[in-house]
């Protein structure tokens, strides 16, 4: 059976058809102009990259060469000679310009009535002045600055600040332990660390103070701390070195029109750690002229944004998705975007409609955790808001299984909407493989094809493009302006974890495939992919198959040792509100799995489960299902990025044996 089954699972059959760009005014209208646009870029990058970089990107100085670059050492240059500032970019060329009142910022505070709209002047006005009290405080080009906050306006304040100084950012995701936090300040020896005393979530006033007094503890890099006040809740400050940060503001003395640093185009812009096959977090570097062009440049194409829409990326500002999608692609092109301190599911499941519904919001970006969970809460929800503002849906994060991306599709989508499932990482800056939305035709489950310029290719162990259906590594053949420049004070680990083992080529680390038409599907990290009875298999296809059973909520799939067949599948289902946890049923699905893919895919145990182990980004943390499941129940390894720390336990209880 088996390998042409699991293909044809794959091959979804289903298509949409972009719609009709009847507004004429798409910036990549129809599959020719993106085919096009393909071919051009294909044959001339240096002439596409360089044009782009000219539409979207005010330059002090224009650059020498676009690219510079050879991806065997590596050295990657983009823009050589340019100088630029991105706040600048961001801010003082739009307040200029005719969008001084426009809404740069709309804020929704976790409770409903905290509302701020932060027009182009008034954020100007607000990074002007923290990075005159950035710079009193002795910050300098080059320095490094932790920002450990919610998710408030005074982030994008502080980023913003940074980059019109020449600081380095580094934005530790609120939800990180005081020791995280410490590892990573301690990486980069940060100067300064900005700061709230409480996270509001979910009805609650969490501490966050605390955590920075614990960490800075053993950091003797940092000078001062700011401390916005969000919560009030009562914070020890320490004299010296703890401020308020509405107190810094207000000093009449700062000295706010200075202006903006010119930075080279290579010059750092932030750090931000993430996690890789070891236990310690990478810095991943990225610099200034190539992340802001290509950050720019996927916003405007891939969600089609216009002057007028309002733009919404539910991710945190913590990770990647946050730093390009919230604040620095949006704010360059001069957009709207909308910031949410909150949850989706509360003070219940239709807190993310009510703010689409409120706001009018246009283009709607977010991860298929959050639409699983949102599909179990039923369409009740869904349908007493009015969603008819929404033009673009988009996904990230993970594979939308098809189930997921279905319910997307006809649920909020109306079965009308175009949903962009957007490949990338931490490490490239941008969205790589994605559909247009007025320009792919799409299949659920795919995240469709590479975007313009972007060379993305499958290959085999010995580095040989893998031929249609071949599962393989996911690398880029070629550099692009978004890419990493570094992994902070590591530049060996920089070059063996990317660059090492396809000479000339980058690595991401994902399997994937592509069906006959070229269109990519994403099997997920390569260390998910499990080897039963010599057949290669994602664990993603396998949940998908679980997860299409009216009963499942959720599954994740690990392999397992087996002394027969190498690995055995190892599953963890989360039912549904509706559904029952018994024998039938598990009987019942490990025969669907069988049916939806084949024997070779069908469950070997089955464990039901309540919750499953995730990251605070909503991950799924396979590594600890992979040690349940195979019984070592004892190391866990880094565990502190852990959103919920019992389900562990129950897991570890509820285990089952091969039988
Ligand atoms: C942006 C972001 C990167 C990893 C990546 C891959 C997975 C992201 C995906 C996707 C399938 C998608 N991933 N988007 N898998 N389809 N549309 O998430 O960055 O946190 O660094 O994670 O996430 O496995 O390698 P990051």
């Amino acid at each position: 059976m088996s390998q042409e089954r699991i293909e044809s699972m794959m091959d979804e059959k289903r298509h949409f058809a972009p719609p009709a760009d009847s507004r004429g005014r798409a910036h990549v209208s129809g599959e020719a102009a993106r085919e096009a646009l393909v071919r051009r870029a294909a044959e001339d990058p240096e002439g596409f990259w360089g044009e782009r970089a000219a539409q979207l990107i005010d330059w002090f100085k224009p650059w020498d060469t676009v690219l510079d670059a050879d991806m065997n050492e590596p050295r990657i240059e983009w823009f050589k000679g340019g100088r630029l500032n991105v706040a600048h970019n961001c801010l003082d060329r739009h307040v200029a310009g005719n969008r001084r009142n426009k809404a740069a910022i709309i804020w929704q505070g976790e409770p409903e009535e905290d509302v701020r709209v932060l027009t182009y002047q008034m954020l100007y006005d607000e990074v002007r002045r923290f990075a005159a009290v950035l710079r009193k405080m002795g910050v300098h080009k080059g320095d490094r600055v932790s920002l450990y906050m919610p998710m408030i306006p005074e982030l994008a304040v502080a980023m913003l600040a940074c980059a019109r100084i020449g600081a380095v950012h580094s934005i530790v995701f609120a939800g990180f332990s005081a020791v995280s936090l410490q590892n990573r300040i301690h990486d980069c020896e940060a100067k300064v660390v900005v700061t709230a005393d409480a996270v509001l979530r979910a009805g609650r006033r969490i501490p966050l103070k605390v955590n920075v007094d614990e960490a800075v503890r053993q950091c003797p890099s940092v000078e001062k701390v700011v401390v916005v006040n969000r919560g009030s809740l009562e914070v020890t400050m320490e004299e010296g070195r703890d401020l308020w940060w509405h107190e810094v503001m207000a000093d009449r003395t700062l000295d706010v029109d200075r202006p903006c640093e010119e930075m080279d185009a290579e010059d750092m812009l932030f750090i931000l750690y993430t996690s890789g096959s070891t236990g310690k977090p990478k810095g991943v570097v990225h610099t200034t002229g190539g992340y802001l062009t290509y950050a720019a440049h996927t916003t405007q194409w891939v969600f089609d944004v216009q002057d007028d829409d309002v733009y919404w990326c539910t991710a945190d500002i913590g990770w990647i998705t946050g730093h390009s999608y919230i604040v620095y692609g949006p704010l360059a092109l001069g957009a709207t975007s909308l910031m949410f301190e909150g949850v989706p599911s509360w003070p219940s499941p239709d807190r993310f409609w009510r703010i689409v519904e409120k706001f009018r919001v246009n283009i709607f970006y977010t991860a298929p955790t959050v639409v699983r969970a949102l599909m179990r809460e039923g369409t009740d929800w869904t349908e007493r808001h009015d969603l008819s503002s929404l033009r673009v849906l988009g996904s990230v994060g993970e594979p939308i299984n098809p189930e997921a991306w279905m319910w997307y599709h006809t649920h909020i989508g109306k079965g009308r909407l175009p949903i962009v499932d957007t490949w990338w990482q931490t490490e490239t800056g941008g969205i790589m493989i994605s559909g247009l939305p007025y320009a792919t035709t799409l299949k659920p489950g795919s995240a469709t094809q590479p975007l313009p310029g972007v060379d993305a290719a499958i290959v085999r162990p010995d580095g040989s493009p893998a031929g249609p259906n071949e599962g393989g590594h996911l690398v880029i053949r070629k550099p692009w302006p978004g890419m990493l420049r570094g992994i902070f004070g590591s530049p060996e680990r920089y070059r063996s974890t990317y660059f090492e083992r396809f000479p000339g080529m980058y690595e991401s680390g994902d399997g994937a495939r592509t069906d006959t038409d070229g269109y990519f599907w994403i099997m997920g990290r390569l260390d998910d992919v499990i080897n039963v009875s010599g057949h290669r298999m994602g664990t993603a296809e396998v949940e998908s198959a679980l997860v299409a059973h009216p009963s499942v909520a959720e599954a994740a799939v690990v392999g397992m040792p087996h002394a027969v067949k190498g690995e055995a599948i190892y599953a963890y289902v989360t039912l549904g509100a509706d559904a029952e946890e018994t024998e039938e049923l598990r009987a019942e699905l490990r025969a669907w799995v069988r049916k939806e893919i084949g024997p070779i895919a069908t469950p070997d145990v089955l464990q039901f489960a309540e919750g499953l182990p995730k990251t605070r980004s909503g991950k799924i943390m396979r590594r600890i299902l992979r040690k349940i499941a195979a019984g070592a129940t004892s190391e866990f390894g880094d565990t502190s990025t852990l959103a919920d720390p019992g389900v562990v336990s129950d897991l570890i209880e509820g285990r089952l044996q091969l039988t």
